[in-house]
């Protein structure tokens, strides 16, 4: 005798309701219906824990960091470097002194270019990219190929959204310097197998740049265990401030690279001749940080820790799911990418509509989504579309808000007769 065997429909139990509530701008209704927020790839909502964290430093602890002995500036500065041992062990960096605080991605990349780049990459090198880059991981390598006269080669896309990787090993020469991709599409939702890029990388001594932006508020990522050389990721769509993030990189690269941005903090002394550099982190912080900003994205880093980066990504992948499905049933609308690891970034068009006016449309029906090129223009015109809409999905949207936006796509279907 067989027992029926019952599956649960269910993975990991997030508790989205309760969540929720951790988020005081999802509970507002914006043109007279509930807000149904999905542009998350943009930037997340931030739950009450951080803006209190941000306010709590600027009325009580305000002060320049590791510049004086008074007690304000001892307290912003325990709590600047604390929030520097949680972001290290959030991505698990072996040391503290890999975690270089930037204002986001772009900055992140930026400085492994104008310093690392500049230094070891030359004429007759190769820098090999993937189609499906943003802006940020794109235009500062084409800078650099343009100062250095090194040659930018570019991994293609598969039908389905995911990297021709059966071309990798034709791409990697002696001559690759530097492998720098995404580690999850802003535009696809492609999750790359970031593990087996890097060791290609490594095995032609390439150093890899992942772009972990709309990975690392996603998913667990671990910068030891994947081997990355740079990890590069913004603050602000973590559920942290605008203004802040960090960079990741191996140790001894960054011991051996200039100086971003110099100013203060970033010396160990200077005389009218010169200047010496401080010990790392340091040496990429010139200026005064973000201090509030830094120390309130510790505390985004401990609210997603208690929750559990498996349980994060478990639920986005059901809800992804989900949508998908429920999106399939609209005629005429196309969905971009199908691959088989992916996040719950989804961009569509539907036929006869064009994105600006979907989303114009779905804003007046309370649904948050995006369109427009979304920063990766060249992958647009692989898509053979100058643009798109995008829903993007986090911790706290639920099954309802994925029906609001049906509702709003078949709405707008009727308006415009599409
Ligand atoms: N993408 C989006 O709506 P910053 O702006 O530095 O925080 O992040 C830049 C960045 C880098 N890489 C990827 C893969 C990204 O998605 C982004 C930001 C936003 O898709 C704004 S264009």
């Amino acid at each position: 005798m067989t027992s029926a065997v019952v599956l649960p429909t269910k993975t990991v139990g997030l508790d989205v309701e309760r969540i929720r509530d951790d988020f005081p701008a999802l509970h507002q209704r914006v043109n007279g219906k509930p807000l149904a927020y999905l542009d998350n790839a943009a930037t997340s909502q931030k739950p009450q824990v951080v803006i209190d964290a941000e306010r709590d430093y600027f009325e009580h602890d305000n002060a320049n960091v590791h510049r004086a002995v008074h007690t304000l500036s001892s307290r912003a500065t325990l709590a600047y470097e604390g929030a520097r041992d949680k972001v290290r062990r959030f991505i698990n960096a072996p040391v503290r002194e890999s975690v270089v605080f930037t204002r986001g991605a772009t900055e992140g990349i930026n400085l492994v270019v104008y310093t690392w780049g500049r230094g070891n990459v030359q004429e007759g090198d190769e820098i090999l990219l993937t189609e499906m880059e943003h802006h940020s991981n794109l235009v500062p390598w084409q800078l650099l190929a343009q100062w250095s006269g090194a040659t930018l080669r570019y991994l293609g896309l598969r039908p389905d959204g995911t990297l021709r990787l059966e071309d990798l090993d034709a791409l990697l020469t002696r001559r690759t310097k530097v492998v720098a991709f995404t580690h999850m599409s802003n535009v696809l939702g492609t999750i790359n197998p970031v593990a087996e890029i890097v060791a290609a990388a490594h095995r032609v001594g390439a150093v890899a740049l992942v772009d972990g932006a709309q990975s690392v508020p996603h998913m667990p990522v671990d910068a030891q265990a994947l081997d990355l050389d740079f990890l590069a990721f913004s603050g602000h769509k973590m559920c942290g401030p605008t203004g802040s993030g960090a960079l990741y990189g191996k140790r001894h690269l960054l011991e051996a690279m200039d100086p971003f941005l110099a100013g203060g903090d970033m010396i160990s002394s200077v005389s009218l001749e010169g200047a010496t550099w401080n010990e790392l982190p340091w040496k990429f912080e010139a200026g005064t940080p973000s201090i509030a900003q830094q120390i309130a994205l510790g505390t985004a880093v401990d609210y997603l820790s208690d929750i559990g980066m498996e349980a994060v990504f478990a639920h986005e992948q059901e809800l992804t799911a989900y949508a998908l499905d429920r999106l399939g049933s609209i005629p005429g609308l196309e969905v971009y990418g199908s691959a088989p690891q992916r996040g719950g970034v989804i961009s569509f068009n539907v036929e006869g509509i064009h994105p600006h006016d979907l989303a114009q449309v779905l804003d007046q029906e309370g649904v948050a989504a995006r369109a427009g090129n979304h920063c990766a223009q060249p992958l647009h015109r692989r898509l053979g579309q100058p643009a798109s809409c995008r829903a993007s999905l986090y911790l706290y949207n639920t099954e309802d808000e994925v029906e609001a936006l049906v509702r709003g796509i078949r709405l707008a279907k009727t308006f415009f007769g599409a």
